[in-house]
């Protein structure tokens, strides 16, 4: 009898032992690091074009389109017909549509242009028109143009015209939060940071430089990121960067992507280099980018697919464990078609912000109380989708690189 009982305990002790090692072994296992490729030279070849104006098209501005001051052609009618670049048949009823800087003392007027103003702040990285109006408008500064006398002629035009359609201008709320101090803390959270000592926060004005760096070149590619996650919180509720996130977070829709912006990656043309791959490109595309400065803001790149449900649109992007355990955060029709002001740079993001970061964060996403202790799977919208195989894992899935610290 006595024999049997201490049997049944260490039988019962040994599963325990087991299912605990199961239990860390399913959190803390992860794919072992992977030597990063040597990093080779970009030769352009994925880059949106530039137009190179005909003679023609030339001649037809420099005939029709005199201003006595620096002018910015914006008309989209004008601008469609130049991007074929022949200009036989030029046939325009309606006014042209031309935008003049604010600072210019010299107005004119004219019947042959609707005119309109913009601001070119110079601590802004991005054009400001109809600053006054209820109808703000902004776009990247940064953008290709010729002159042809006093007029300025974008000359990446379906890039421009990109811009304009999501340069529709979104407010952030600005609420004044309440943060614990270091003092207010819990003796579990200090004891939880002696354990595991918390990422050092990012400084914010550094890492949204570097953000809109990565947008500077992801828009050489045609790409049109947004901003997601804990970063697109902290513009909207505090019109800046939450003081304890560790990262920040843009997402890009699956259909706008380019496969060349990740060859680029990989060359030393781009500032950026790649720490961290997930997933694949057609299922849960995760990469974490750093700067190659030395500057440690890791910068999240997800991949926002589109699937059909119950004969609507969802949009997701996807998470994964490092053992291979697959979440869907999930956002009914996805509108990434407005523009933002982040401490001075342009950063595009949903029309519908308040509507989005409820789905993500809950009712109570204007209280920092949530999302300090936030963990990244524990999103209100968030749920599993399956899981990648060891071997996807240990091959395909999850890349991450040894990096040394100095590059
Ligand atoms: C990439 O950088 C190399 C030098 O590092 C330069 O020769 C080459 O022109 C650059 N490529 C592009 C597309 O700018
Ligand atoms: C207006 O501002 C631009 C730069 O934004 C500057 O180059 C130009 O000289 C200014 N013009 C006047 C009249 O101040
Ligand atoms: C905006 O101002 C900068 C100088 O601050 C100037 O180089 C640039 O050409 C201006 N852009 C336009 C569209 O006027
Ligand atoms: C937010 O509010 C603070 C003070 O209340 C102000 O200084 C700051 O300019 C505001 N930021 C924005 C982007 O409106
Ligand atoms: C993604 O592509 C791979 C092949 O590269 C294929 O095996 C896999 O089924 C695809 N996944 C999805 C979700 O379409
Ligand atoms: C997920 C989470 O922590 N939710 C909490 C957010 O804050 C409110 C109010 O403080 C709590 O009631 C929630 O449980």
């Amino acid at each position: 009898m006595t024999f049997s009982y201490r049997r049944a305990i260490s039988y019962f002790t040994l599963i325990g032992l087991v299912c605990i090692t199961l239990a860390l072994w399913r959190t803390t296992w992860r794919p072992p690091l992977k030597n990063t490729k040597p990093l080779s030279s970009y030769n352009g070849a994925g880059f949106m074009r530039t137009l190179i104006l005909s003679e023609n098209c030339e001649k037809w501005i420099r005939n029709t389109i005199q201003v006595p001051v620096p002018s910015l052609l914006i008309d989209q009618s004008v601008l469609m017909e130049l991007q074929e670049n022949i200009c036989d048949n030029m046939n325009f009823n309606q006014p042209i549509k031309i935008a003049v800087d604010s600072n210019q003392s010299t107005k004119f007027n004219n019947e042959e242009y609707e005119i309109f103003e913009f601001k070119n702040n110079s601590k802004k990285d991005y054009l400001e028109f109809n600053p006054s109006s209820e109808s703000k408008l902004i776009i990247p500064k940064n953008i290709p143009l010729q002159n042809i006398g006093n007029l300025k002629v974008p000359t990446q035009i379906p890039m421009f015209l990109e811009f304009w359609s999501r340069g529709r201008f979104m407010d952030c709320r600005n609420f004044t939060m309440h943060r614990d101090s270091a003092k207010r803390r819990s003796i579990l959270t200090h004891l939880k940071h002696l354990i595991s000592p918390p990422r050092t926060p990012i400084p914010a004005l550094e890492s949204v430089e570097k953000l809109a760096k990565v947008r500077e070149e992801m828009l050489k590619f045609g790409i049109f990121p947004f901003l997601n996650g804990g970063t697109f919180l902290g513009w909207y509720r505090e019109c800046s960067v939450i003081p304890h996130t560790t990262d920040m977070d843009i997402a890009i829709l699956a259909e706008n992507w380019n496969q060349e912006f990740s060859e680029f990656l990989w060359t030393h043309n781009s500032s950026f280099r790649v720490k961290r791959q997930l997933g694949m490109v057609n299922d849960s595309y995760e990469l974490t980018i750093i700067p190659k400065t030395g500057f440690k803001t890791p910068i999240d790149v997800f991949l926002m697919y589109k699937e059909e449900k119950n004969g609507k649109e969802n949009r997701w992007v996807g998470g994964l464990t490092t053992t291979g355990i697959k979440y869907k955060y999930i956002y009914p029709e996805y509108d990434p078609w407005c523009a933002a002001d982040l401490m001075g740079h342009l950063f595009w993001v949903t029309c519908t912000p308040e509507d989005k970061i409820k789905k993500e964060y809950g009712p109570n996403w204007y209280l920092d109380e949530n999302s300090s202790k936030y963990t990244w799977n524990a999103a209100k919208n968030a749920v599993e989708n399956g899981r990648f195989t060891w071997t996807q894992m240990m091959t395909e899935t999850y890349n991450e690189y040894r990096i040394n610290d100095v590059m």
